[in-house]
């Protein structure tokens, strides 16, 4: 019957037409001119809650920690950008990962990447294990250390890739395939890579995460995190969890994420080309012992790197001759680097993770992930690169 057929022509036609780039989604995913005014920014929504309409009557907003304009708006755009159900914008990345965590029930078991951020090992060695929920470490580059670890009560599997600081990567799609066997979410912290360089959704990851603070944000002005879902329900589980628990991004946070996130595109690609370069002359300066960057040739991962990411990101970590006595010697040079935690914005730093990021995660399990006291982490910002090495040479020449 005709009445019949003509929708199901019009969503075919539909579907036909190509998804926008990711560029023009990262500047107009959920940010179609206010419906009030027509400004073409999103406005910031600092109210705390909304008019009824009579008992039970609202317009999709009720109450700003279950739901929030501005907030909504990010939400809107990182689901598109990382391709997913639902996204969700929370107060900083480790509100996420808690709200992640509370996926879990008493008396569940994880699997997590050893060499994973600080906060994320410290959540689960000390607040996860509180609640009867256990975690094991294991170098998750290796798919059967993930097999043996797995137990009858696994419920996820945590990973982070490029890991935070060594720059190893795991290969999601084969991480994919343990955890859909086992029917456990596969959940991957994509910090450093942002939704521009990976998509772990599109790889099989049923839940992605960030802390929002770094790339996304992009300015180092603003700690917030952000988690999409691929499926509806993990989604709608999540969307509980926001509001019950109530870790939820604020107005003025969301609209800084937002604006970040306009540039993320050219950002990445202007991070990973001097990262690329720095590399490069670290990997080549005879006071550098070791370099850990994923578009290396040398990288014992680099054709994962490619095969999976699309450039190789800002990130970096490296070693100095003499060991932490060297680095400390190194840290003395740099006047352009700033020595500060963090990551993933405009001004290049450095850090050293045993004594900043990492100082919270036992001596032993540290070491045995790679995390060693002559560590150095950067994260190349957006200066001039030939300024950036220069800098760096001063800090060299004390080794
Ligand atoms: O700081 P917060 O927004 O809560 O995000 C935590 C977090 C989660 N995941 C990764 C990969 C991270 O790097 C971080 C925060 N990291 C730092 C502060 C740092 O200097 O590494």
């Amino acid at each position: 019957m005709p009445a019949k057929k003509a929708p199901a022509k019009r969503a075919a036609r539909k579907s036909a037409e190509p998804q926008e780039g990711f560029e023009t989604r990262a500047i107009h995913a959920g940010q179609a001119p206010d419906a009030a005014t027509n400004a073409v920014v999103t406005p910031i929504h600092l109210t705390t809650t909304y008019a009824q309409d009579g008992l039970g009557g609202h317009k999709g907003f009720e109450y700003s920690r279950s739901g929030n304009p501005t907030r909504q708006a990010l939400e809107t755009c990182i689901a598109s950008l990382e391709e997913g159900a639902r996204g969700l914008a929370f107060a900083s990345g480790l509100a996420t990962l808690t709200t992640i965590g509370m996926l879990l029930e008493k008396g569940d078991h994880v699997v997590l990447e050893e060499n994973a951020y600080g906060g994320t090992v410290r959540y689960f060695n000390q607040i996860a294990q509180r609640f009867g929920v256990e975690a094991t470490y294991v170098d998750a580059s290796d798919p059967a250390n993930v097999e043996k670890a797995w137990r009858r009560n696994t419920k996820m599997l945590l990973a982070e890739t490029p890991t935070n600081p060594n720059l190893k990567l795991l290969d999601l799609e084969r991480l994919a395939k343990i955890t859909g066997a086992h029917d456990a979410l596969l959940v991957v912290d994509n910090t450093f890579a942002t939704p521009y360089l990976q998509q772990p959704l599109k790889l099989g990851a049923d839940v992605v995460w960030h802390s929002a603070t770094k790339y996304l944000g992009g300015h180092s002005d603003v700690i917030a995190g952000v988690a999409v879902a691929k499926d509806p329900e993990v989604g709608d589980r999540l969307k509980f969890l926001q509001n019950a628990a109530g870790g939820v991004l604020g107005p003025f946070d969301s609209y800084l994420v937002l604006r970040g996130i306009k540039t993320l595109a050219v950002r990445m690609e202007r991070h990973s080309e001097s990262a690329l370069e720095i590399a490069s002359f670290l990997a080549s300066h005879p006071k550098v012992t070791l370099v850990n960057y994923p578009w290396l040739e040398e990288h014992p991962q680099a054709k994962l790197a490619q095969r999976q990411m699309r450039l190789g990101g800002g990130m970096l970590s490296f070693e100095v001759k003499g060991g932490k006595a060297g680095a400390v010697r190194f840290l003395k040079g740099p006047k352009i680097w700033t020595l500060a935690e963090s990551l993933g914005a405009v001004e290049s730093l450095i850090c050293h993770p045993v004594s900043m990021t990492h100082g919270s995660i036992p001596k032993e399990q540290r070491e045995r992930s790679g995390v060693t006291d002559g560590l150095l982490r950067l994260s190349v910002g957006l200066e001039d690169v030939d300024d950036l090495k220069r800098d760096l040479e001063r800090g060299l020449a004390l080794v």
